[in-house]
């Protein structure tokens, strides 16, 4: 499926081995893993187009399914669980009515999601007919062409969900090899940061941002640092924390950005990752909050990215101080689609392996 602007496999928890070590192995067959061009497998070869949802029947009282994400990386045997995925999040809500894990109700159905990797909740709206999820609609999201069914994701208790703390490292801003950053997890954990520090404008494209090897290799130093004062420990083989730079806005939006994820730069930036982004604006004293004015609307706060902008809706409480601040609302839409429904086959030597 589509989901969102990222591409993955989705299976039934039922459906694959039970036991971590040969799930893993199985997966890394099914996409092609490690391998760059992940020539003997399904993937597509980049970090966005290599992911995994894995959906059963919850048992959590609040919620529907459960969904483990699994980043599965493109030229390294690594499968990992250590971050959450928001675009793929929105093709599970599909999938699970398709798959009759909720009862589906015509017209619309709210899908409860425990995020496994971060035991965070999340409500998709998913449209429905003849008990079947809808994929096709006029809702557009910038980085996938044309339209589709729109899903509309609220995402309930976020903040901290990875690192134990919306500001997990206690501070609004920190200073890691002289540049200034904030340190924060709303759903995703990020780091934010100018791109002038870097003595870049901001609006370069991803391709000229990965050839940018002075660039890249200050951006990790960054990032080594700040997963141990973020409660991530050593984040070398890790996925996150996320590398966000910001420059002012191209499109009238609240502020533009460049995402490292982390070592290869999105297309558009994670969903996740934006509320993230979107959240330090709204702190008073965090980078990105020089971007946001009295008409700023919190309904739709749009960041912009490589391919256009991302809105996302926030109610924020006492955002003055770290002390106070209370999120009481992170939404915004996305879409999905059923590419094609089947069997991934695997080679006998990927359960040999274990
Ligand atoms: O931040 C890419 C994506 C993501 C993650 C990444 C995501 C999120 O665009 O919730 O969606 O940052 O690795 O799929």
């Amino acid at each position: 499926m589509r989901g969102g602007t990222s591409k993955g496999l989705y299976f039934q928890a039922k459906d694959l081995p039970a036991e971590p070590a040969i799930r893993d192995q199985v997966l890394l067959a099914a996409m092609g893993s490690p391998d760059s061009r992940q020539i003997d497998g399904v993937g597509g070869a980049h970090p966005l187009t290599s992911k995994v949802a894995i959906v059963c029947p919850s048992e959590r009282d609040d919620a529907d399914v459960d969904y483990l994400f699994l980043q599965v990386v493109v030229d390294k045997a690594v499968v990992s669980d250590a971050q959450n995925c928001g675009n793929i999040l929105a093709g599970v809500g599909p999938f699970a009515i398709d798959e009759g894990l909720v009862p589906a109700r015509d017209g619309v159905t709210d899908v409860r999601i425990h995020m496994v990797n971060t035991g965070a909740l999340a409500v998709a709206q998913v449209q429905v007919k003849d008990g079947k999820a809808v994929y096709e609609g006029d809702a557009e999201i910038d980085g996938v062409p044309g339209g589709a069914a729109p899903v509309l994701i609220d995402f309930l208790d976020i903040a901290g969900s990875s690192c134990g703390a919306l500001l997990p490292t206690g501070n609004i801003t920190d200073s890691f090899d002289g540049v200034t950053v904030t340190c924060i997890d709303n759903g995703m954990p990020v780091v934010v940061m100018q791109a002038s520090d870097f003595g870049i404008s901001g609006n370069e494209t991803p391709d000229q941002l990965e050839s940018m090897t002075g660039l890249k290799q200050k951006v990790e130093a960054i990032r080594l640092q700040a997963g141990e004062k973020m409660n991530l420990g050593d984040v070398t083989s890790k996925t996150v924390p996320k590398m966000t730079l910001l420059s002012a806005p191209l499109k009238g939006g609240l502020v533009n950005t460049r995402s490292f994820i982390p070592h290869r730069v999105h297309d558009a930036i994670g969903v996740l990752g934006s509320v993230s982004v979107a959240t330090a604006c709204v702190i008073k004293g965090a980078v990105g909050s020089e971007y946001l004015s009295a008409s700023s609307n919190f309904d739709a706060l749009d960041i912009e990215h490589p391919t256009g902008q991302f809105t996302v809706a926030m109610d924020v409480d006492g955002a003055d101080s770290p002390d106070t601040i209370n999120i009481r609302r992170a939404a915004l839409l996305r879409t999905a689609r059923l590419l094609m429904r089947g069997e991934v086959m695997i080679p006998d030597k990927a359960f040999l392996n274990n």
